[in-house]
């Protein structure tokens, strides 16, 4: 069995990626961090959290010795709109902690690192319909440059050192169990609450601005597949997933079939910039060739899914 640690449980893919984990491979071996935020509810009680940050290297040394961690999902990061508020900040969480999550790692002869890259690592100089898995990486954000800078650093630590990284490049992920915070890709989510508790969403992103998405229990799907992937299959170390592409006014039209008084206005700020330096769409064959990535939901499938339950909830 696995002993695992999650760092940056707090956040909104590691709130509900750890319950999944715990179900998978035991409460107590899932053992949960988050670097300030009090944890939620069900991190708490559902096994073992502790507070750490990646940052302090000392400290990471001695949950992996103290707990026999085998296996670390690194979850914590600035997400992009947050990177072009404060760049250096950015920098030094996203890779500052990364180099010492795979130093750690590697004398602590650790078994797989996850840690995810994402489609931020793309820039306007990539194709951007049908992105493929190796192309163009010249990405305009901070956020941006931490992830191909990360992918690049993963990667060293799997040839030089015999580390096992994996990555996948994350598309924006639809969640209703925490709301993400500092992303381009935020208004996804926001306009579900919004739209359930006032019928009114005033989006920070055109009408017609595409974006490749995932919801949550595909997130999840993703994660623990490429973890329990067979190395000898895999043939890079970092790929493209995705789940569902769609416009603002699509998924907005989507909504209005469950809420039919709901209203939409589009008041695009600084995050049109970087959405638009970002792919439409991705090309994720190589994902479902090596390790059989598939997702189940669409547009439709999830937005249904997210009504029901943010509705119990709201
Ligand atoms: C963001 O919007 O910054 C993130 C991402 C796509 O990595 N959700």
């Amino acid at each position: 069995m696995r002993r695992i640690l999650v760092i940056g449980s707090c956040g909104q893919i590691g709130t509900e990626l750890v319950p999944a984990l715990r179900e998978k491979y035991g409460n107590d071996n899932v053992i949960a961090t988050g670097r300030r935020t009090p944890p939620p509810k069900i991190l708490k009680e559902g096994g073992p959290f502790i507070y750490l940050d990646a940052l302090e290297i000392d400290a990471l040394k001695k949950v992996l010795y103290e707990y026999e961690i085998d296996t670390i999902f690194h979850m914590a990061s600035i997400l992009s709109a947050t990177g072009e508020k404060m760049p250096q900040t950015a920098w030094n969480i996203n890779i500052n902690g990364l180099i010492n999550v795979l130093e750690t790692s590697r004398s602590y002869k650790i078994k797989n690192v996850i840690w995810p890259s994402s489609i931020a690592a793309f820039g306007p100089t990539t194709p951007r319909d049908n992105t493929p898995n190796t192309t163009i990486l010249e990405p305009t954000t901070m956020y941006g440059i931490t992830k191909v800078a990360g992918e690049l650093l993963a990667e060293y630590y799997y040839k030089k050192y015999g580390l096992d990284t994996r990555s996948m490049r994350l598309p924006g992920i639809i969640s209703s169990e925490t709301l993400p915070g500092g992303g381009t890709t935020d208004y996804a989510v926001e306009i579900f609450y919004e739209a359930i508790k006032k019928k009114q969403y005033t989006c920070f992103l055109k009408e017609d601005t595409y974006l490749p998405m995932m919801y949550m229990p595909d997130c999840n799907k993703c994660m623990i597949d490429l973890l329990e992937a067979d190395n000898l299959k895999l043939k890079r170390r970092v790929y493209n997933v995705t789940g569902i592409s769609f416009s603002a006014g699509e998924i907005a039209a989507e909504i209005k079939k469950h809420i039919p008084e709901f209203q939409i206005d589009y008041e695009p700020d600084f995050r049109q910039e970087i959405a638009d330096s970002w792919p439409k769409s991705i090309d994720d064959s190589l994902a479902r060739e090596e390790w059989n990535w598939d997702p189940s939901y669409d547009l439709a499938s999830m937005t249904k899914d997210m009504i029901e339950k943010l509705s119990k909830r709201l």
